[in-house]
């Protein structure tokens, strides 16, 4: 056992499976540069993942502001560009949090419970009993959707990848993420919610955080994907 749990550290290193979303792409349309209206993530060199769910930099993983802010037209698909093949199984979720009166886009921490989730993802096993995630392996992370009734304005928009090879022991899971600066535009009279606040929306033996995938191989319409629901307008 021990014996097994050191070749999976050492085939964790090996692969370097690690990544990090310096890209937002909005209808297609890649931004110009990375951390351009993505703010730069601590991990930008390491690419480390978050282990505490706890932790402050469950938020944004912020090492420092973006030089601007992209626009969104609501119903617009966007995902992210990833520096690694995002090859890890496990959910890719999206989260918004409007900037509030007074606020800036450039400069607002995202602190409260102001954070309403509009997508996620959820496992698919096919008939060789192999599981797979929407967008696994691939350089992107998965699409999601702005819903159209989202009021215009100015947000905060979060991306995260969870990892959960590593996930039936606690800590084992690992956080992946970034926040961009967005404008989202042409949005309808939408009351998003359940708000949730980072840290504070996860716990360490959520069930979709403290989770064993021999166990959701055999029925992937069981994985929780940790937060809540989805808000689709
Ligand atoms: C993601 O959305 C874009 C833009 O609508 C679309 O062209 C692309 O096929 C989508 N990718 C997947 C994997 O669904
Ligand atoms: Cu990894």
């Amino acid at each position: 056992m021990l014996f097994l749990a050191a070749l999976i550290l050492v085939a964790e290193i090996a692969v370097q499976a690690h990544y990090t979303f310096p890209r937002l792409v909005i209808n297609n349309q890649p931004s110009p540069s990375d951390w351009l209206t993505t703010r730069r993530t601590k991990n930008a060199d390491s690419k480390t993942g978050i282990e505490n769910p706890t932790s402050p930099d469950i938020r944004c993983y912020q090492a420092a502001t973006a030089a601007s802010v992209a626009t969104i037209p609501a119903g617009a698909t966007l995902h992210y560009l990833s520096t690694q093949q995002v090859n890890h199984p496990g959910p890719t979720q999206y989260y918004l949090a409007r900037v509030p009166v007074g606020g800036s886009v450039k400069t607002w921490d995202g602190s409260g419970a102001v954070w309403f989730k509009i997508g996620t993802t959820m496992p698919s096993v096919d008939g060789q009993g192999q599981m797979s995630w929407p967008a696994q392996n691939s350089y992107q992370t998965a699409n999601t959707t702005i819903p159209v009734s989202t009021p215009s304005g100015d947000y905060l928009l979060r991306v995260e990848h969870i990892a959960l090879h590593m996930a039936m022991r606690a800590g084992g899971a690992q956080f992946y993420l970034a926040c961009s600066q967005v404008t989202i535009t042409g949005g309808g009279d939408g009351s998003p919610g359940p708000m949730v606040a980072f840290p504070g929306a996860y716990g360490r033996s959520d069930p979709g955080i403290l989770v064993d995938l021999a166990k959701i191989v055999k029925a992937p319409d069981t994985y929780q994907p940790p937060g809540p629901a989805v808000w689709t307008g």
